[in-house]
């Protein structure tokens, strides 16, 4: 079966290195000369990265103070931004834009937001997964401290009608998740989009660094295939202040083939006509969610947090 089409402008900013000096200021000029750029292409809605304001911070050990006063938003739009809701309203673009949250009640999270074309925040999502640890690990080469500055998000996946789209969200580390895309597309999710930061190099233990882009790339072909939905991701990378980051920017079609690419580990926008009907056509067939799906034996997803012992066989 196809459908009839439903073309949507889809584009995806990608940043080259935000370092340490760069002002906000300067971090939303590129923004808006992005947004401008993809619009002349025809987009609809721009994917931004993660934490797009200001370098990737938690590679950094520094007192909580000093991360809430210099890396977090206490409001948003703020006059920072605002200059890239204004170029949105004007050119009736939607954008997704991540950024560090500070809540008047002093909570901090990795967030995001869904834009519509008049410059309103119609959805926001708190980053589930965050990697990392949060004690200062002295002989690493960098830090990862998303467990130290955020605290885990607070809302299950979502959601929302962006300008008659329905689009869901989430960030970075998220994406190797499968039940991120299963949640979403679990509510019609048409297009999912994320940004995210992602080092070349693992302090963990010594991963291949090829892997990086590899894991990144199988991860949002797999999962817009089996979840029937665009995926577009964000990259912010290059090296800032000399710590590399991967670029690989993608958009990837419902049937799990990357129909843009980034070339670059710079500013680069890559754009294309998503079909939407696309997605709903594989929804109607093979993933057929609502005559397929067993939920009655995938229990354990949602009753175990980690690996244990085999269940009891009748
Ligand atoms: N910002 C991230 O969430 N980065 C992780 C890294 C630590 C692996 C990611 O999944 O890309």
């Amino acid at each position: 079966m196809t459908m009839h089409s439903r073309k949507v402008g889809l584009a995806v900013a990608q940043m080259g290195a935000v370092n340490l000096a760069d002002s906000r200021a300067s971090v939303v000029k590129r923004l808006v000369e992005m947004m401008r750029e993809a619009h002349g292409r025809g987009a609809d809605f721009v994917v931004f990265p993660e934490l797009a304001l200001t370098t990737f911070f938690p590679r950094y050990w520094m007192s909580m103070q000093e991360a809430e006063q210099r890396y977090f938003e206490t409001s948003m739009p703020n006059a920072d931004v605002q200059p890239l809701f204004d170029t949105a309203k004007s050119l009736g673009v939607g954008f997704y834009l991540g950024y560090a949250e500070l809540t008047p009640d002093g909570q901090r999270f990795n967030a995001s937001i869904l834009v519509n074309k008049q410059a309103e925040i119609v959805g926001k999502y708190r980053k589930i997964h965050l990697p990392g640890h949060d004690d200062h690990k002295l002989d690493a080469p960098f830090q990862h401290l998303e467990k130290k500055y955020f605290d885990v998000g607070d809302q299950p996946f979502g959601v929302w009608n962006l300008d008659e789209i329905k689009m869901g969200m989430c960030l970075c580390n998220d994406r190797r998740w499968p039940e991120t895309w299963r949640v979403m597309s679990l509510q019609s999710a048409e297009i999912i989009v994320l940004g995210y930061n992602t080092p070349s190099r693992n302090i963990h233990w010594p991963e291949p660094v090829h892997l990086r882009m590899h894991h990144h790339l199988i991860t949002l072909q797999a999962s817009a295939y089996q979840n029937c939905v665009w995926a577009a991701a964000a990259a912010k990378c290059g090296y800032e202040d000399g710590h590399h980051m991967i670029g690989g920017s993608v958009i990837v079609a419902p049937t799990g083939e990357i129909v843009a690419q980034a070339s670059t580990e710079d500013d680069e926008v890559i754009s294309v006509s998503a079909d939407l009907a696309l997605a709903e056509t594989f929804r109607k067939n093979v993933f057929d969610f609502a005559r397929h799906r067993r939920p009655e034996h995938y229990r354990l997803i949602v009753e175990r947090t980690g690996p244990g012992e085999p269940l009891e066989r009748a």
